[in-house]
């Protein structure tokens, strides 16, 4: 017969196959082992360790979902059952695999010529080679279509492209290797992906100072990306991919595992309230979690974890079968991003005060999760997209 898990109410694992729970287990006991033992002390420090992309390459969790290339080639549901085992850590770390994996491999993959996935894909699989992923603009960030950065042929360097633009908020930007920045062509007004090897950029042309002082995702480092007529080989441009398609495909599996993703940050603030709840008494002894109240608040976070997390696994299977619309990742991207956040704050409030010490946690995802919510898509910018979809009028402009 079967019991009620709180930590699994209706039984996704029930629609997960031997690998995926297998791939699952693995992300978690790293996570729980050498991600939850530093997140405190990094946080504080806005610190990022690059070596956390490499500990997470040894074990295949980078660029999974990838066929070769030294990639695990693994499904769909099981590369979002990795970013909700991270996720349930920090979204900060979380996007720091995301940015790699889905932004940067996954574009690699999909749009790249045979030679930039061989001389990309194997080191950043093992994450020795770290990437980033060039799209907002300080003045150009939910209308990416708008950007100023562009890529003119090079005055004096024949097979060469000069680009020049800024790029902001780009996660991992300080330390990746690779930097795949979308820019317009001149000639055509036409968005182009362009590899930008740090090694090939000679001094002054490639900047990328940090953002400091955030006050989310401080256990993942952000920075800008400022161009200044920095000459790129033609042959790292993506070879025929243009206009905003690309980006938005590379966006589409990075949004789809946040939906995922955000779920884990969600769950972990569950258990972390649940276990406050019977802990802490007030009034005549009792425990925080005998107060009706105190139940309503975790049966609404319960129920948003458990419903939000059975859609990601169908619009994960749908997309393994050529199914899936860009309509549905913004639907399970957006209500999994509200849904964590609203039920992260309303949790937050059982600690009390302690609420406010970062060593109860809580705080620190209602904080990520603010950025979930703004990144890859504002949730209003998903809700046009749908609104579009179901009227058939855009309401952007
Ligand atoms: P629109 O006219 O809608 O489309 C232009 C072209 O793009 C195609 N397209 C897509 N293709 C594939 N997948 C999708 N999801 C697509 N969405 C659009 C579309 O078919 C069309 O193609 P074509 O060939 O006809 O030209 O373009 P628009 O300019 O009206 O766009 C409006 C809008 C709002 C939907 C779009 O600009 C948008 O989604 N804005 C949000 C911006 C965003 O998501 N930025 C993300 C930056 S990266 C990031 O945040 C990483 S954080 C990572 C981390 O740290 O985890
Ligand atoms: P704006 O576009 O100025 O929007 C501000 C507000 O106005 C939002 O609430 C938005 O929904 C609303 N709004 C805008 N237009 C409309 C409209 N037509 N109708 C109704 N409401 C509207 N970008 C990258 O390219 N790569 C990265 O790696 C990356 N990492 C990030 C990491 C962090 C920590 C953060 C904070 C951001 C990151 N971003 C990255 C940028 C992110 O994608 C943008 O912040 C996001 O797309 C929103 O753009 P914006 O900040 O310019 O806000």
């Amino acid at each position: 017969s079967s019991v009620f898990d709180w930590s699994d109410p209706l039984m996704s694992k029930a629609l997960l196959t031997e690998d995926e729970l297998a791939i699952a287990d693995t992300a978690e006991r790293y996570c729980q082992e050498h991600l939850l033992p530093r997140v405190l002390q990094a946080y504080r420090d806005e610190h990022y360790d690059k070596k956390i992309l490499q500990e997470m390459g040894e074990l295949g969790l980078l660029g999974a979902t990838i066929d070769g290339y030294g990639c695990a080639g693994v499904s769909t549901v099981a590369g979002g059952l990795i970013t909700r085992a991270v996720e349930r850590i920090d979204s900060g770390y979380r996007s720091g695999m995301s940015v790699q994996s889905s932004l940067v491999m996954g574009g690699i993959y999909e749009f790249g010529s045979q030679e930039q996935k061989e001389k990309y894909l194997p080191g950043m699989a093992k994450g020795t080679i770290l990437g980033a992923f060039g799209l907002t603009e300080p003045n150009h960030g939910s209308d990416p279509g708008s950007m100023e950065t562009t890529a003119k042929p090079h005055p004096s360097k024949k097979g060469y492209v000069s680009i020049s633009g800024s790029k902001t908020w780009i996660t991992n930007s300080p330390i990746a290797d690779v930097l795949l920045v979308w820019a317009k062509l001149q000639e055509t007004g036409k968005i182009r992906g362009f590899l930008v090897d740090r090694s090939q950029c000679p001094p002054g042309t490639l900047e990328t100072p940090p953002i400091k002082n955030k006050n989310g995702l401080r256990a993942s480092i952000t920075g800008m990306i400022q161009l200044d007529e920095c000459p790129v080989p033609e042959e790292n441009m993506f070879p025929d991919i243009e206009g905003l398609r690309g980006p938005f495909s590379c966006l589409n599996s990075a949004r789809y595992g946040i939906a995922l993703g955000v779920m884990g940050a969600l769950e972990d603030c569950i258990a972390r309230a649940r276990e406050y709840a019977l802990e802490r008494t007030q009034f005549k002894g009792n425990p925080l979690a005998k107060y009706q109240l105190v139940q309503k608040k975790l049966a609404d976070a319960s129920t948003d974890a458990a419903y939000g997390t059975l859609a990601a696994i169908q619009v994960g299977r749908l997309k393994d079968q050529g199914k899936a619309t860009p309509e549905m990742v913004s639907m399970v991207k957006r209500q999994n991003c509200d849904k964590a956040l609203q039920n992260a704050r309303v949790l937050q409030e059982i600690f009390g005060g302690n609420a406010v010490s970062d060593e109860y946690g809580i705080g620190r995802h209602v904080a990520n999760l603010f950025v979930t919510q703004t990144y890859e898509g504002q949730s209003d910018i998903h809700s046009l997209i749908l609104g579009r979809a179901i009227t058939g009028i855009q309401a952007f402009v």
